[in-house]
């Protein structure tokens, strides 16, 4: 139980004053960026039904399931309490006029690199926002009690950032979390199955991947995905998250990067998604300008020369981490 009381209370407090609110998440958002962002909405808008609340940003087309976003425009903004989830730093978050407020909240549980906000809620130790939103629930029982609705946006987040309580940011607090989230009645497998299904398409992307997958010695895997392919396989950069994970259920790799070619006017660009199961990788994100959390970053990579240097950086995290875990003769 990391939250505290007084985060809790806070943040109520500015919840209750303000008549008129915002919340915002991460551009490319995830289930815990819409689940924490459309989460924290439905539980204050269903004990306030008087006041305004907006969900800020681009709907995303494959998490639509979800909820969609309201229009929001530059007036709402005057005198609003703003509230970003699920956000690390500024500049990744989706939607213009976020610092245009009253007040600016933010709740997140990636490692606090940027410090905006009037009031941070912030526990890395989270498996997710999703998570933290829930706690923030049990805290004010009372004042912002946890409906059906709430609990199906949060779970999904929930199983989202922790892909369905496999990966090793799901805790002991995050079970208990979801027994909560249940108790609400919501359809779990309904939620559950948006995760486990996939178009033909996406399956026959899957495996591409891993017919092109390079493994280096280090054991640092790594798949580069172009434009062309993408129009020959029919997907978005968003649906190809599906794969993100694929590389590290192969035996020897503890670390992967997923490369993909950006759509630029001018030079060229690549998106990467770096994920571990044991080297800490978002150092080496920071490195390139990237950031995220100790085992699922990303970055953005303009030059060839730093691409590859950006591989060499991963095999070094990944033959130190090695080293480390070799027992000492
Ligand atoms: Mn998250």
């Amino acid at each position: 139980m990391y939250l505290k009381q007084a985060d809790a209370e806070k943040l109520y407090q500015l919840i209750e004053a303000n008549s008129q609110i915002i919340i915002h998440r991460h551009q490319r958002p995830d289930p815990d960026a819409i689940g924490s962002q459309l989460g924290l909405k439905t539980l204050i808008q269903e004990r306030f039904p008087n006041k305004k609340v907006l969900a800020a940003g681009s709907t995303s087309q494959g998490l639509k399931w979800l909820g969609k976003m309201d229009n929001v425009t530059e007036a709402d903004y005057e005198g609003a309490l703003v509230i970003v989830t699920d956000t690390a730093n500024q500049p990744r978050i989706d939607g213009h006029h976020y610092n245009k407020g009253a007040h600016l909240v933010k709740i997140d549980h990636h490692p606090p690199v940027d410090q905006y906000g009037d009031l941070q809620i912030v526990y890395p130790e989270a498996s997710s926002t999703c998570e933290i939103i829930a706690e923030i629930s049990r805290v004010l029982a009372d004042e912002l009690p946890m409906s059906a609705n709430t609990a199906r946006l949060l779970y999904a987040g929930l199983i989202g950032d922790t892909g369905r309580f496999l990966h090793d940011s799901t805790t002991p607090l995050t079970f208990e979390v979801a027994s909560r989230l249940a108790q609400t009645g919501i359809n779990l497998f309904e939620i559950s199955d948006h995760f486990c299904t996939m178009t033909l398409n996406q399956a026959k992307f899957q495996a591409y991947v891993l017919e092109q997958l390079q493994v280096s010695q280090a054991g640092v895997g790594q798949v580069m995905i172009t434009q062309d392919i993408l129009s020959q396989f029919q997907l978005t950069e968003e649906q190809t998250n599906a794969i993100t994970g694929l590389p590290g259920t192969i035996e020897g790799i503890d670390a992967w990067i997923i490369i993909i070619e950006q759509n630029v006017s001018q030079g060229e660009a690549w998106r990467c998604r770096l994920r571990s199961k044991g080297p800490i990788i978002n150092t080496v994100a920071a490195q390139f300008g990237g950031g995220g959390h100790p085992k699922a970053s990303g970055v953005n990579i303009h030059s060839r020369e730093n691409l590859a240097k950006l591989l060499t950086e991963m095999d070094k995290a990944t033959t130190s981490y090695r080293a480390e875990q070799a027992p000492s003769s």
